[in-house]
């Protein structure tokens, strides 16, 4: 039997333009209709009007938070103006969280930008920077009375690599300068974002909020041990995982956010830098169970990357960790044993304080559409149901007691 802290924080997330439907002012929403992707993203799960009834499911189940994201497009649908209607709705789904004794953990970007802002050349453009502040300030001034955790930005460098280096969602860019700069761009951003927001608390009088970055890490494991693979696992974990966390830990982080899903087998051919930062292993062996999108399921990788981040001594939140699988039970075993590599590290000493799955609905897959289903709860695109999972029901009694049998 396995006891968590008393005050753990337990729940799932979403993101804006995966579960809202109809974010027709987002650079996402125009890439779909031209017809990129596998399908475009439409209504989603309708969650934007079915809030409430995901929300009451969310409180059945026990979950204490629930990680979401404000669709910047539909704040500020131009430069200039701030939409109020979309400014009232997200207070009420606040709002709604909060009567079902839910935290609120808030991301400010979840890949998507205004489409004005990508025309203006998204993040390569230099003023995006301020651009963004502006609109976290303003969220920051409504929802301060409400909101205690904000997340900046999620996955800045999934963002960056997806978006501006592998040419695989909008802008569909492919070149390493590019990359690097909107790399760069997105911690200028939450470094200005965070000072903004601890400033609008202080004035306000109001107790200091808890800002972070949701920060992807994968377990990258050397296949042979050759010095070189092991030379591969170091570099990977130090620029990949850790580079950002080194910039921004020492003063601009109040708790790292965590999205871990898998393991990347390494096996270098060469000493080129591309086998170094990017070979993978091609051969069958070592063969984990995958996902539906072929990724590893690796448990023990979240325990080693848990470990890793004990040197920041800051709190850590998993923000993101789940699988689609279409047998359910799978992901009950997915929970259990990621659940069991969280005990361990806060037995090893990391002050583990939150895990929200990926997520509280299947939802929209980015350029993989609605396949992938990692949902507590199913929705049928057709009529709009929800369906809540077995696994739901065995995580809520880990969310309701804090203990895993
Ligand atoms: C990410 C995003 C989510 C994904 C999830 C599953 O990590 O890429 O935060 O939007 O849907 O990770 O791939």
């Amino acid at each position: 039997m396995i006891r968590f802290p008393k005050d753990f924080l337990w729940g799932s997330a979403t993101s804006s333009h995966q579960v809202e439907g109809d974010n027709r002012a987002n650079d996402w929403w125009e890439w779909e209709q031209k017809g990129h992707g596998k399908q475009p993203s439409g209504e989603a799960c309708r969650h934007y009007q079915l809030y409430e009834k995901d929300f009451d499911l969310a409180q059945q189940l026990h979950h204490n938070c629930h990680r979401l994201s404000i669709e910047w497009s539909r704040i500020q649908p131009d430069p200039d103006s701030f939409s109020e209607s979309a400014i009232a709705h997200y207070q009420q789904v606040i709002n709604a969280l909060r009567a079902r004794g839910m935290e609120p953990i808030v991301t400010l970007h979840h890949f998507t930008n205004p489409r004005w802002l990508a025309r203006i050349g998204g993040w390569e453009n230099k003023r995006t920077v301020d651009y963004f502040c502006r609109y976290v300030e303003k969220m920051a001034l409504i929802f301060s009375p409400r909101v205690r955790y904000w997340v900046t930005i999620n996955e800045p460098l999934i963002y960056a690599y997806f978006s501006y280096f592998a040419g695989d969602w909008p802008p569909q860019k492919k070149s390493f300068l590019a990359l690097w700069r909107v790399r760069n761009r997105m911690i200028a951003a939450h470094i200005k974002a965070y000072r903004a927001i601890h400033r609008i608390y202080k004035q306000a009088g109001l107790p200091r909020p808890m800002v972070g970055v949701a920060h992807h890490l994968m377990a990258f494991v050397a296949c042979e041990k050759t010095f070189r693979n092991r030379l591969a696992v170091s570099v990977r974990n130090s620029v990949i995982n850790l580079g950002l966390l080194k910039v921004l830990a020492a003063r601009s982080l109040d708790f790292i956010g965590i999205n871990y899903y898998s393991r990347n087998l390494i096996d270098t051919e060469n000493w080129s830098l591309h086998s170094i930062l990017s070979a993978v292993c091609r051969r069958q062996h070592d063969i984990l169970p995958k996902n539906e999108m072929g990724w590893e399921i690796y448990p023990r990788g979240l325990y080693d990357m848990l470990l890793s981040l004990k040197r920041y001594r800051l709190p850590v939140f998993i923000l993101e960790n789940g699988v689609c699988v279409s047998d359910d039970r799978l992901r009950w075993d997915f929970i259990r044993e990621h659940l069991k590599s969280v005990a361990c590290a806060i037995e090893q000493g990391v002050d583990v304080r939150g895990y929200m799955y990926w997520s509280l609905l299947d939802n929209f897959e980015w350029d993989k559409g609605f396949v992938p289903r990692f949902g507590l709860i199913g929705i049928d695109y057709q009529t709009f149901e929800r369906t809540v999972r077995d696994s739901a029901r065995r995580f809520a009694q880990v969310c309701k007691t804090g203990i895993l049998d």
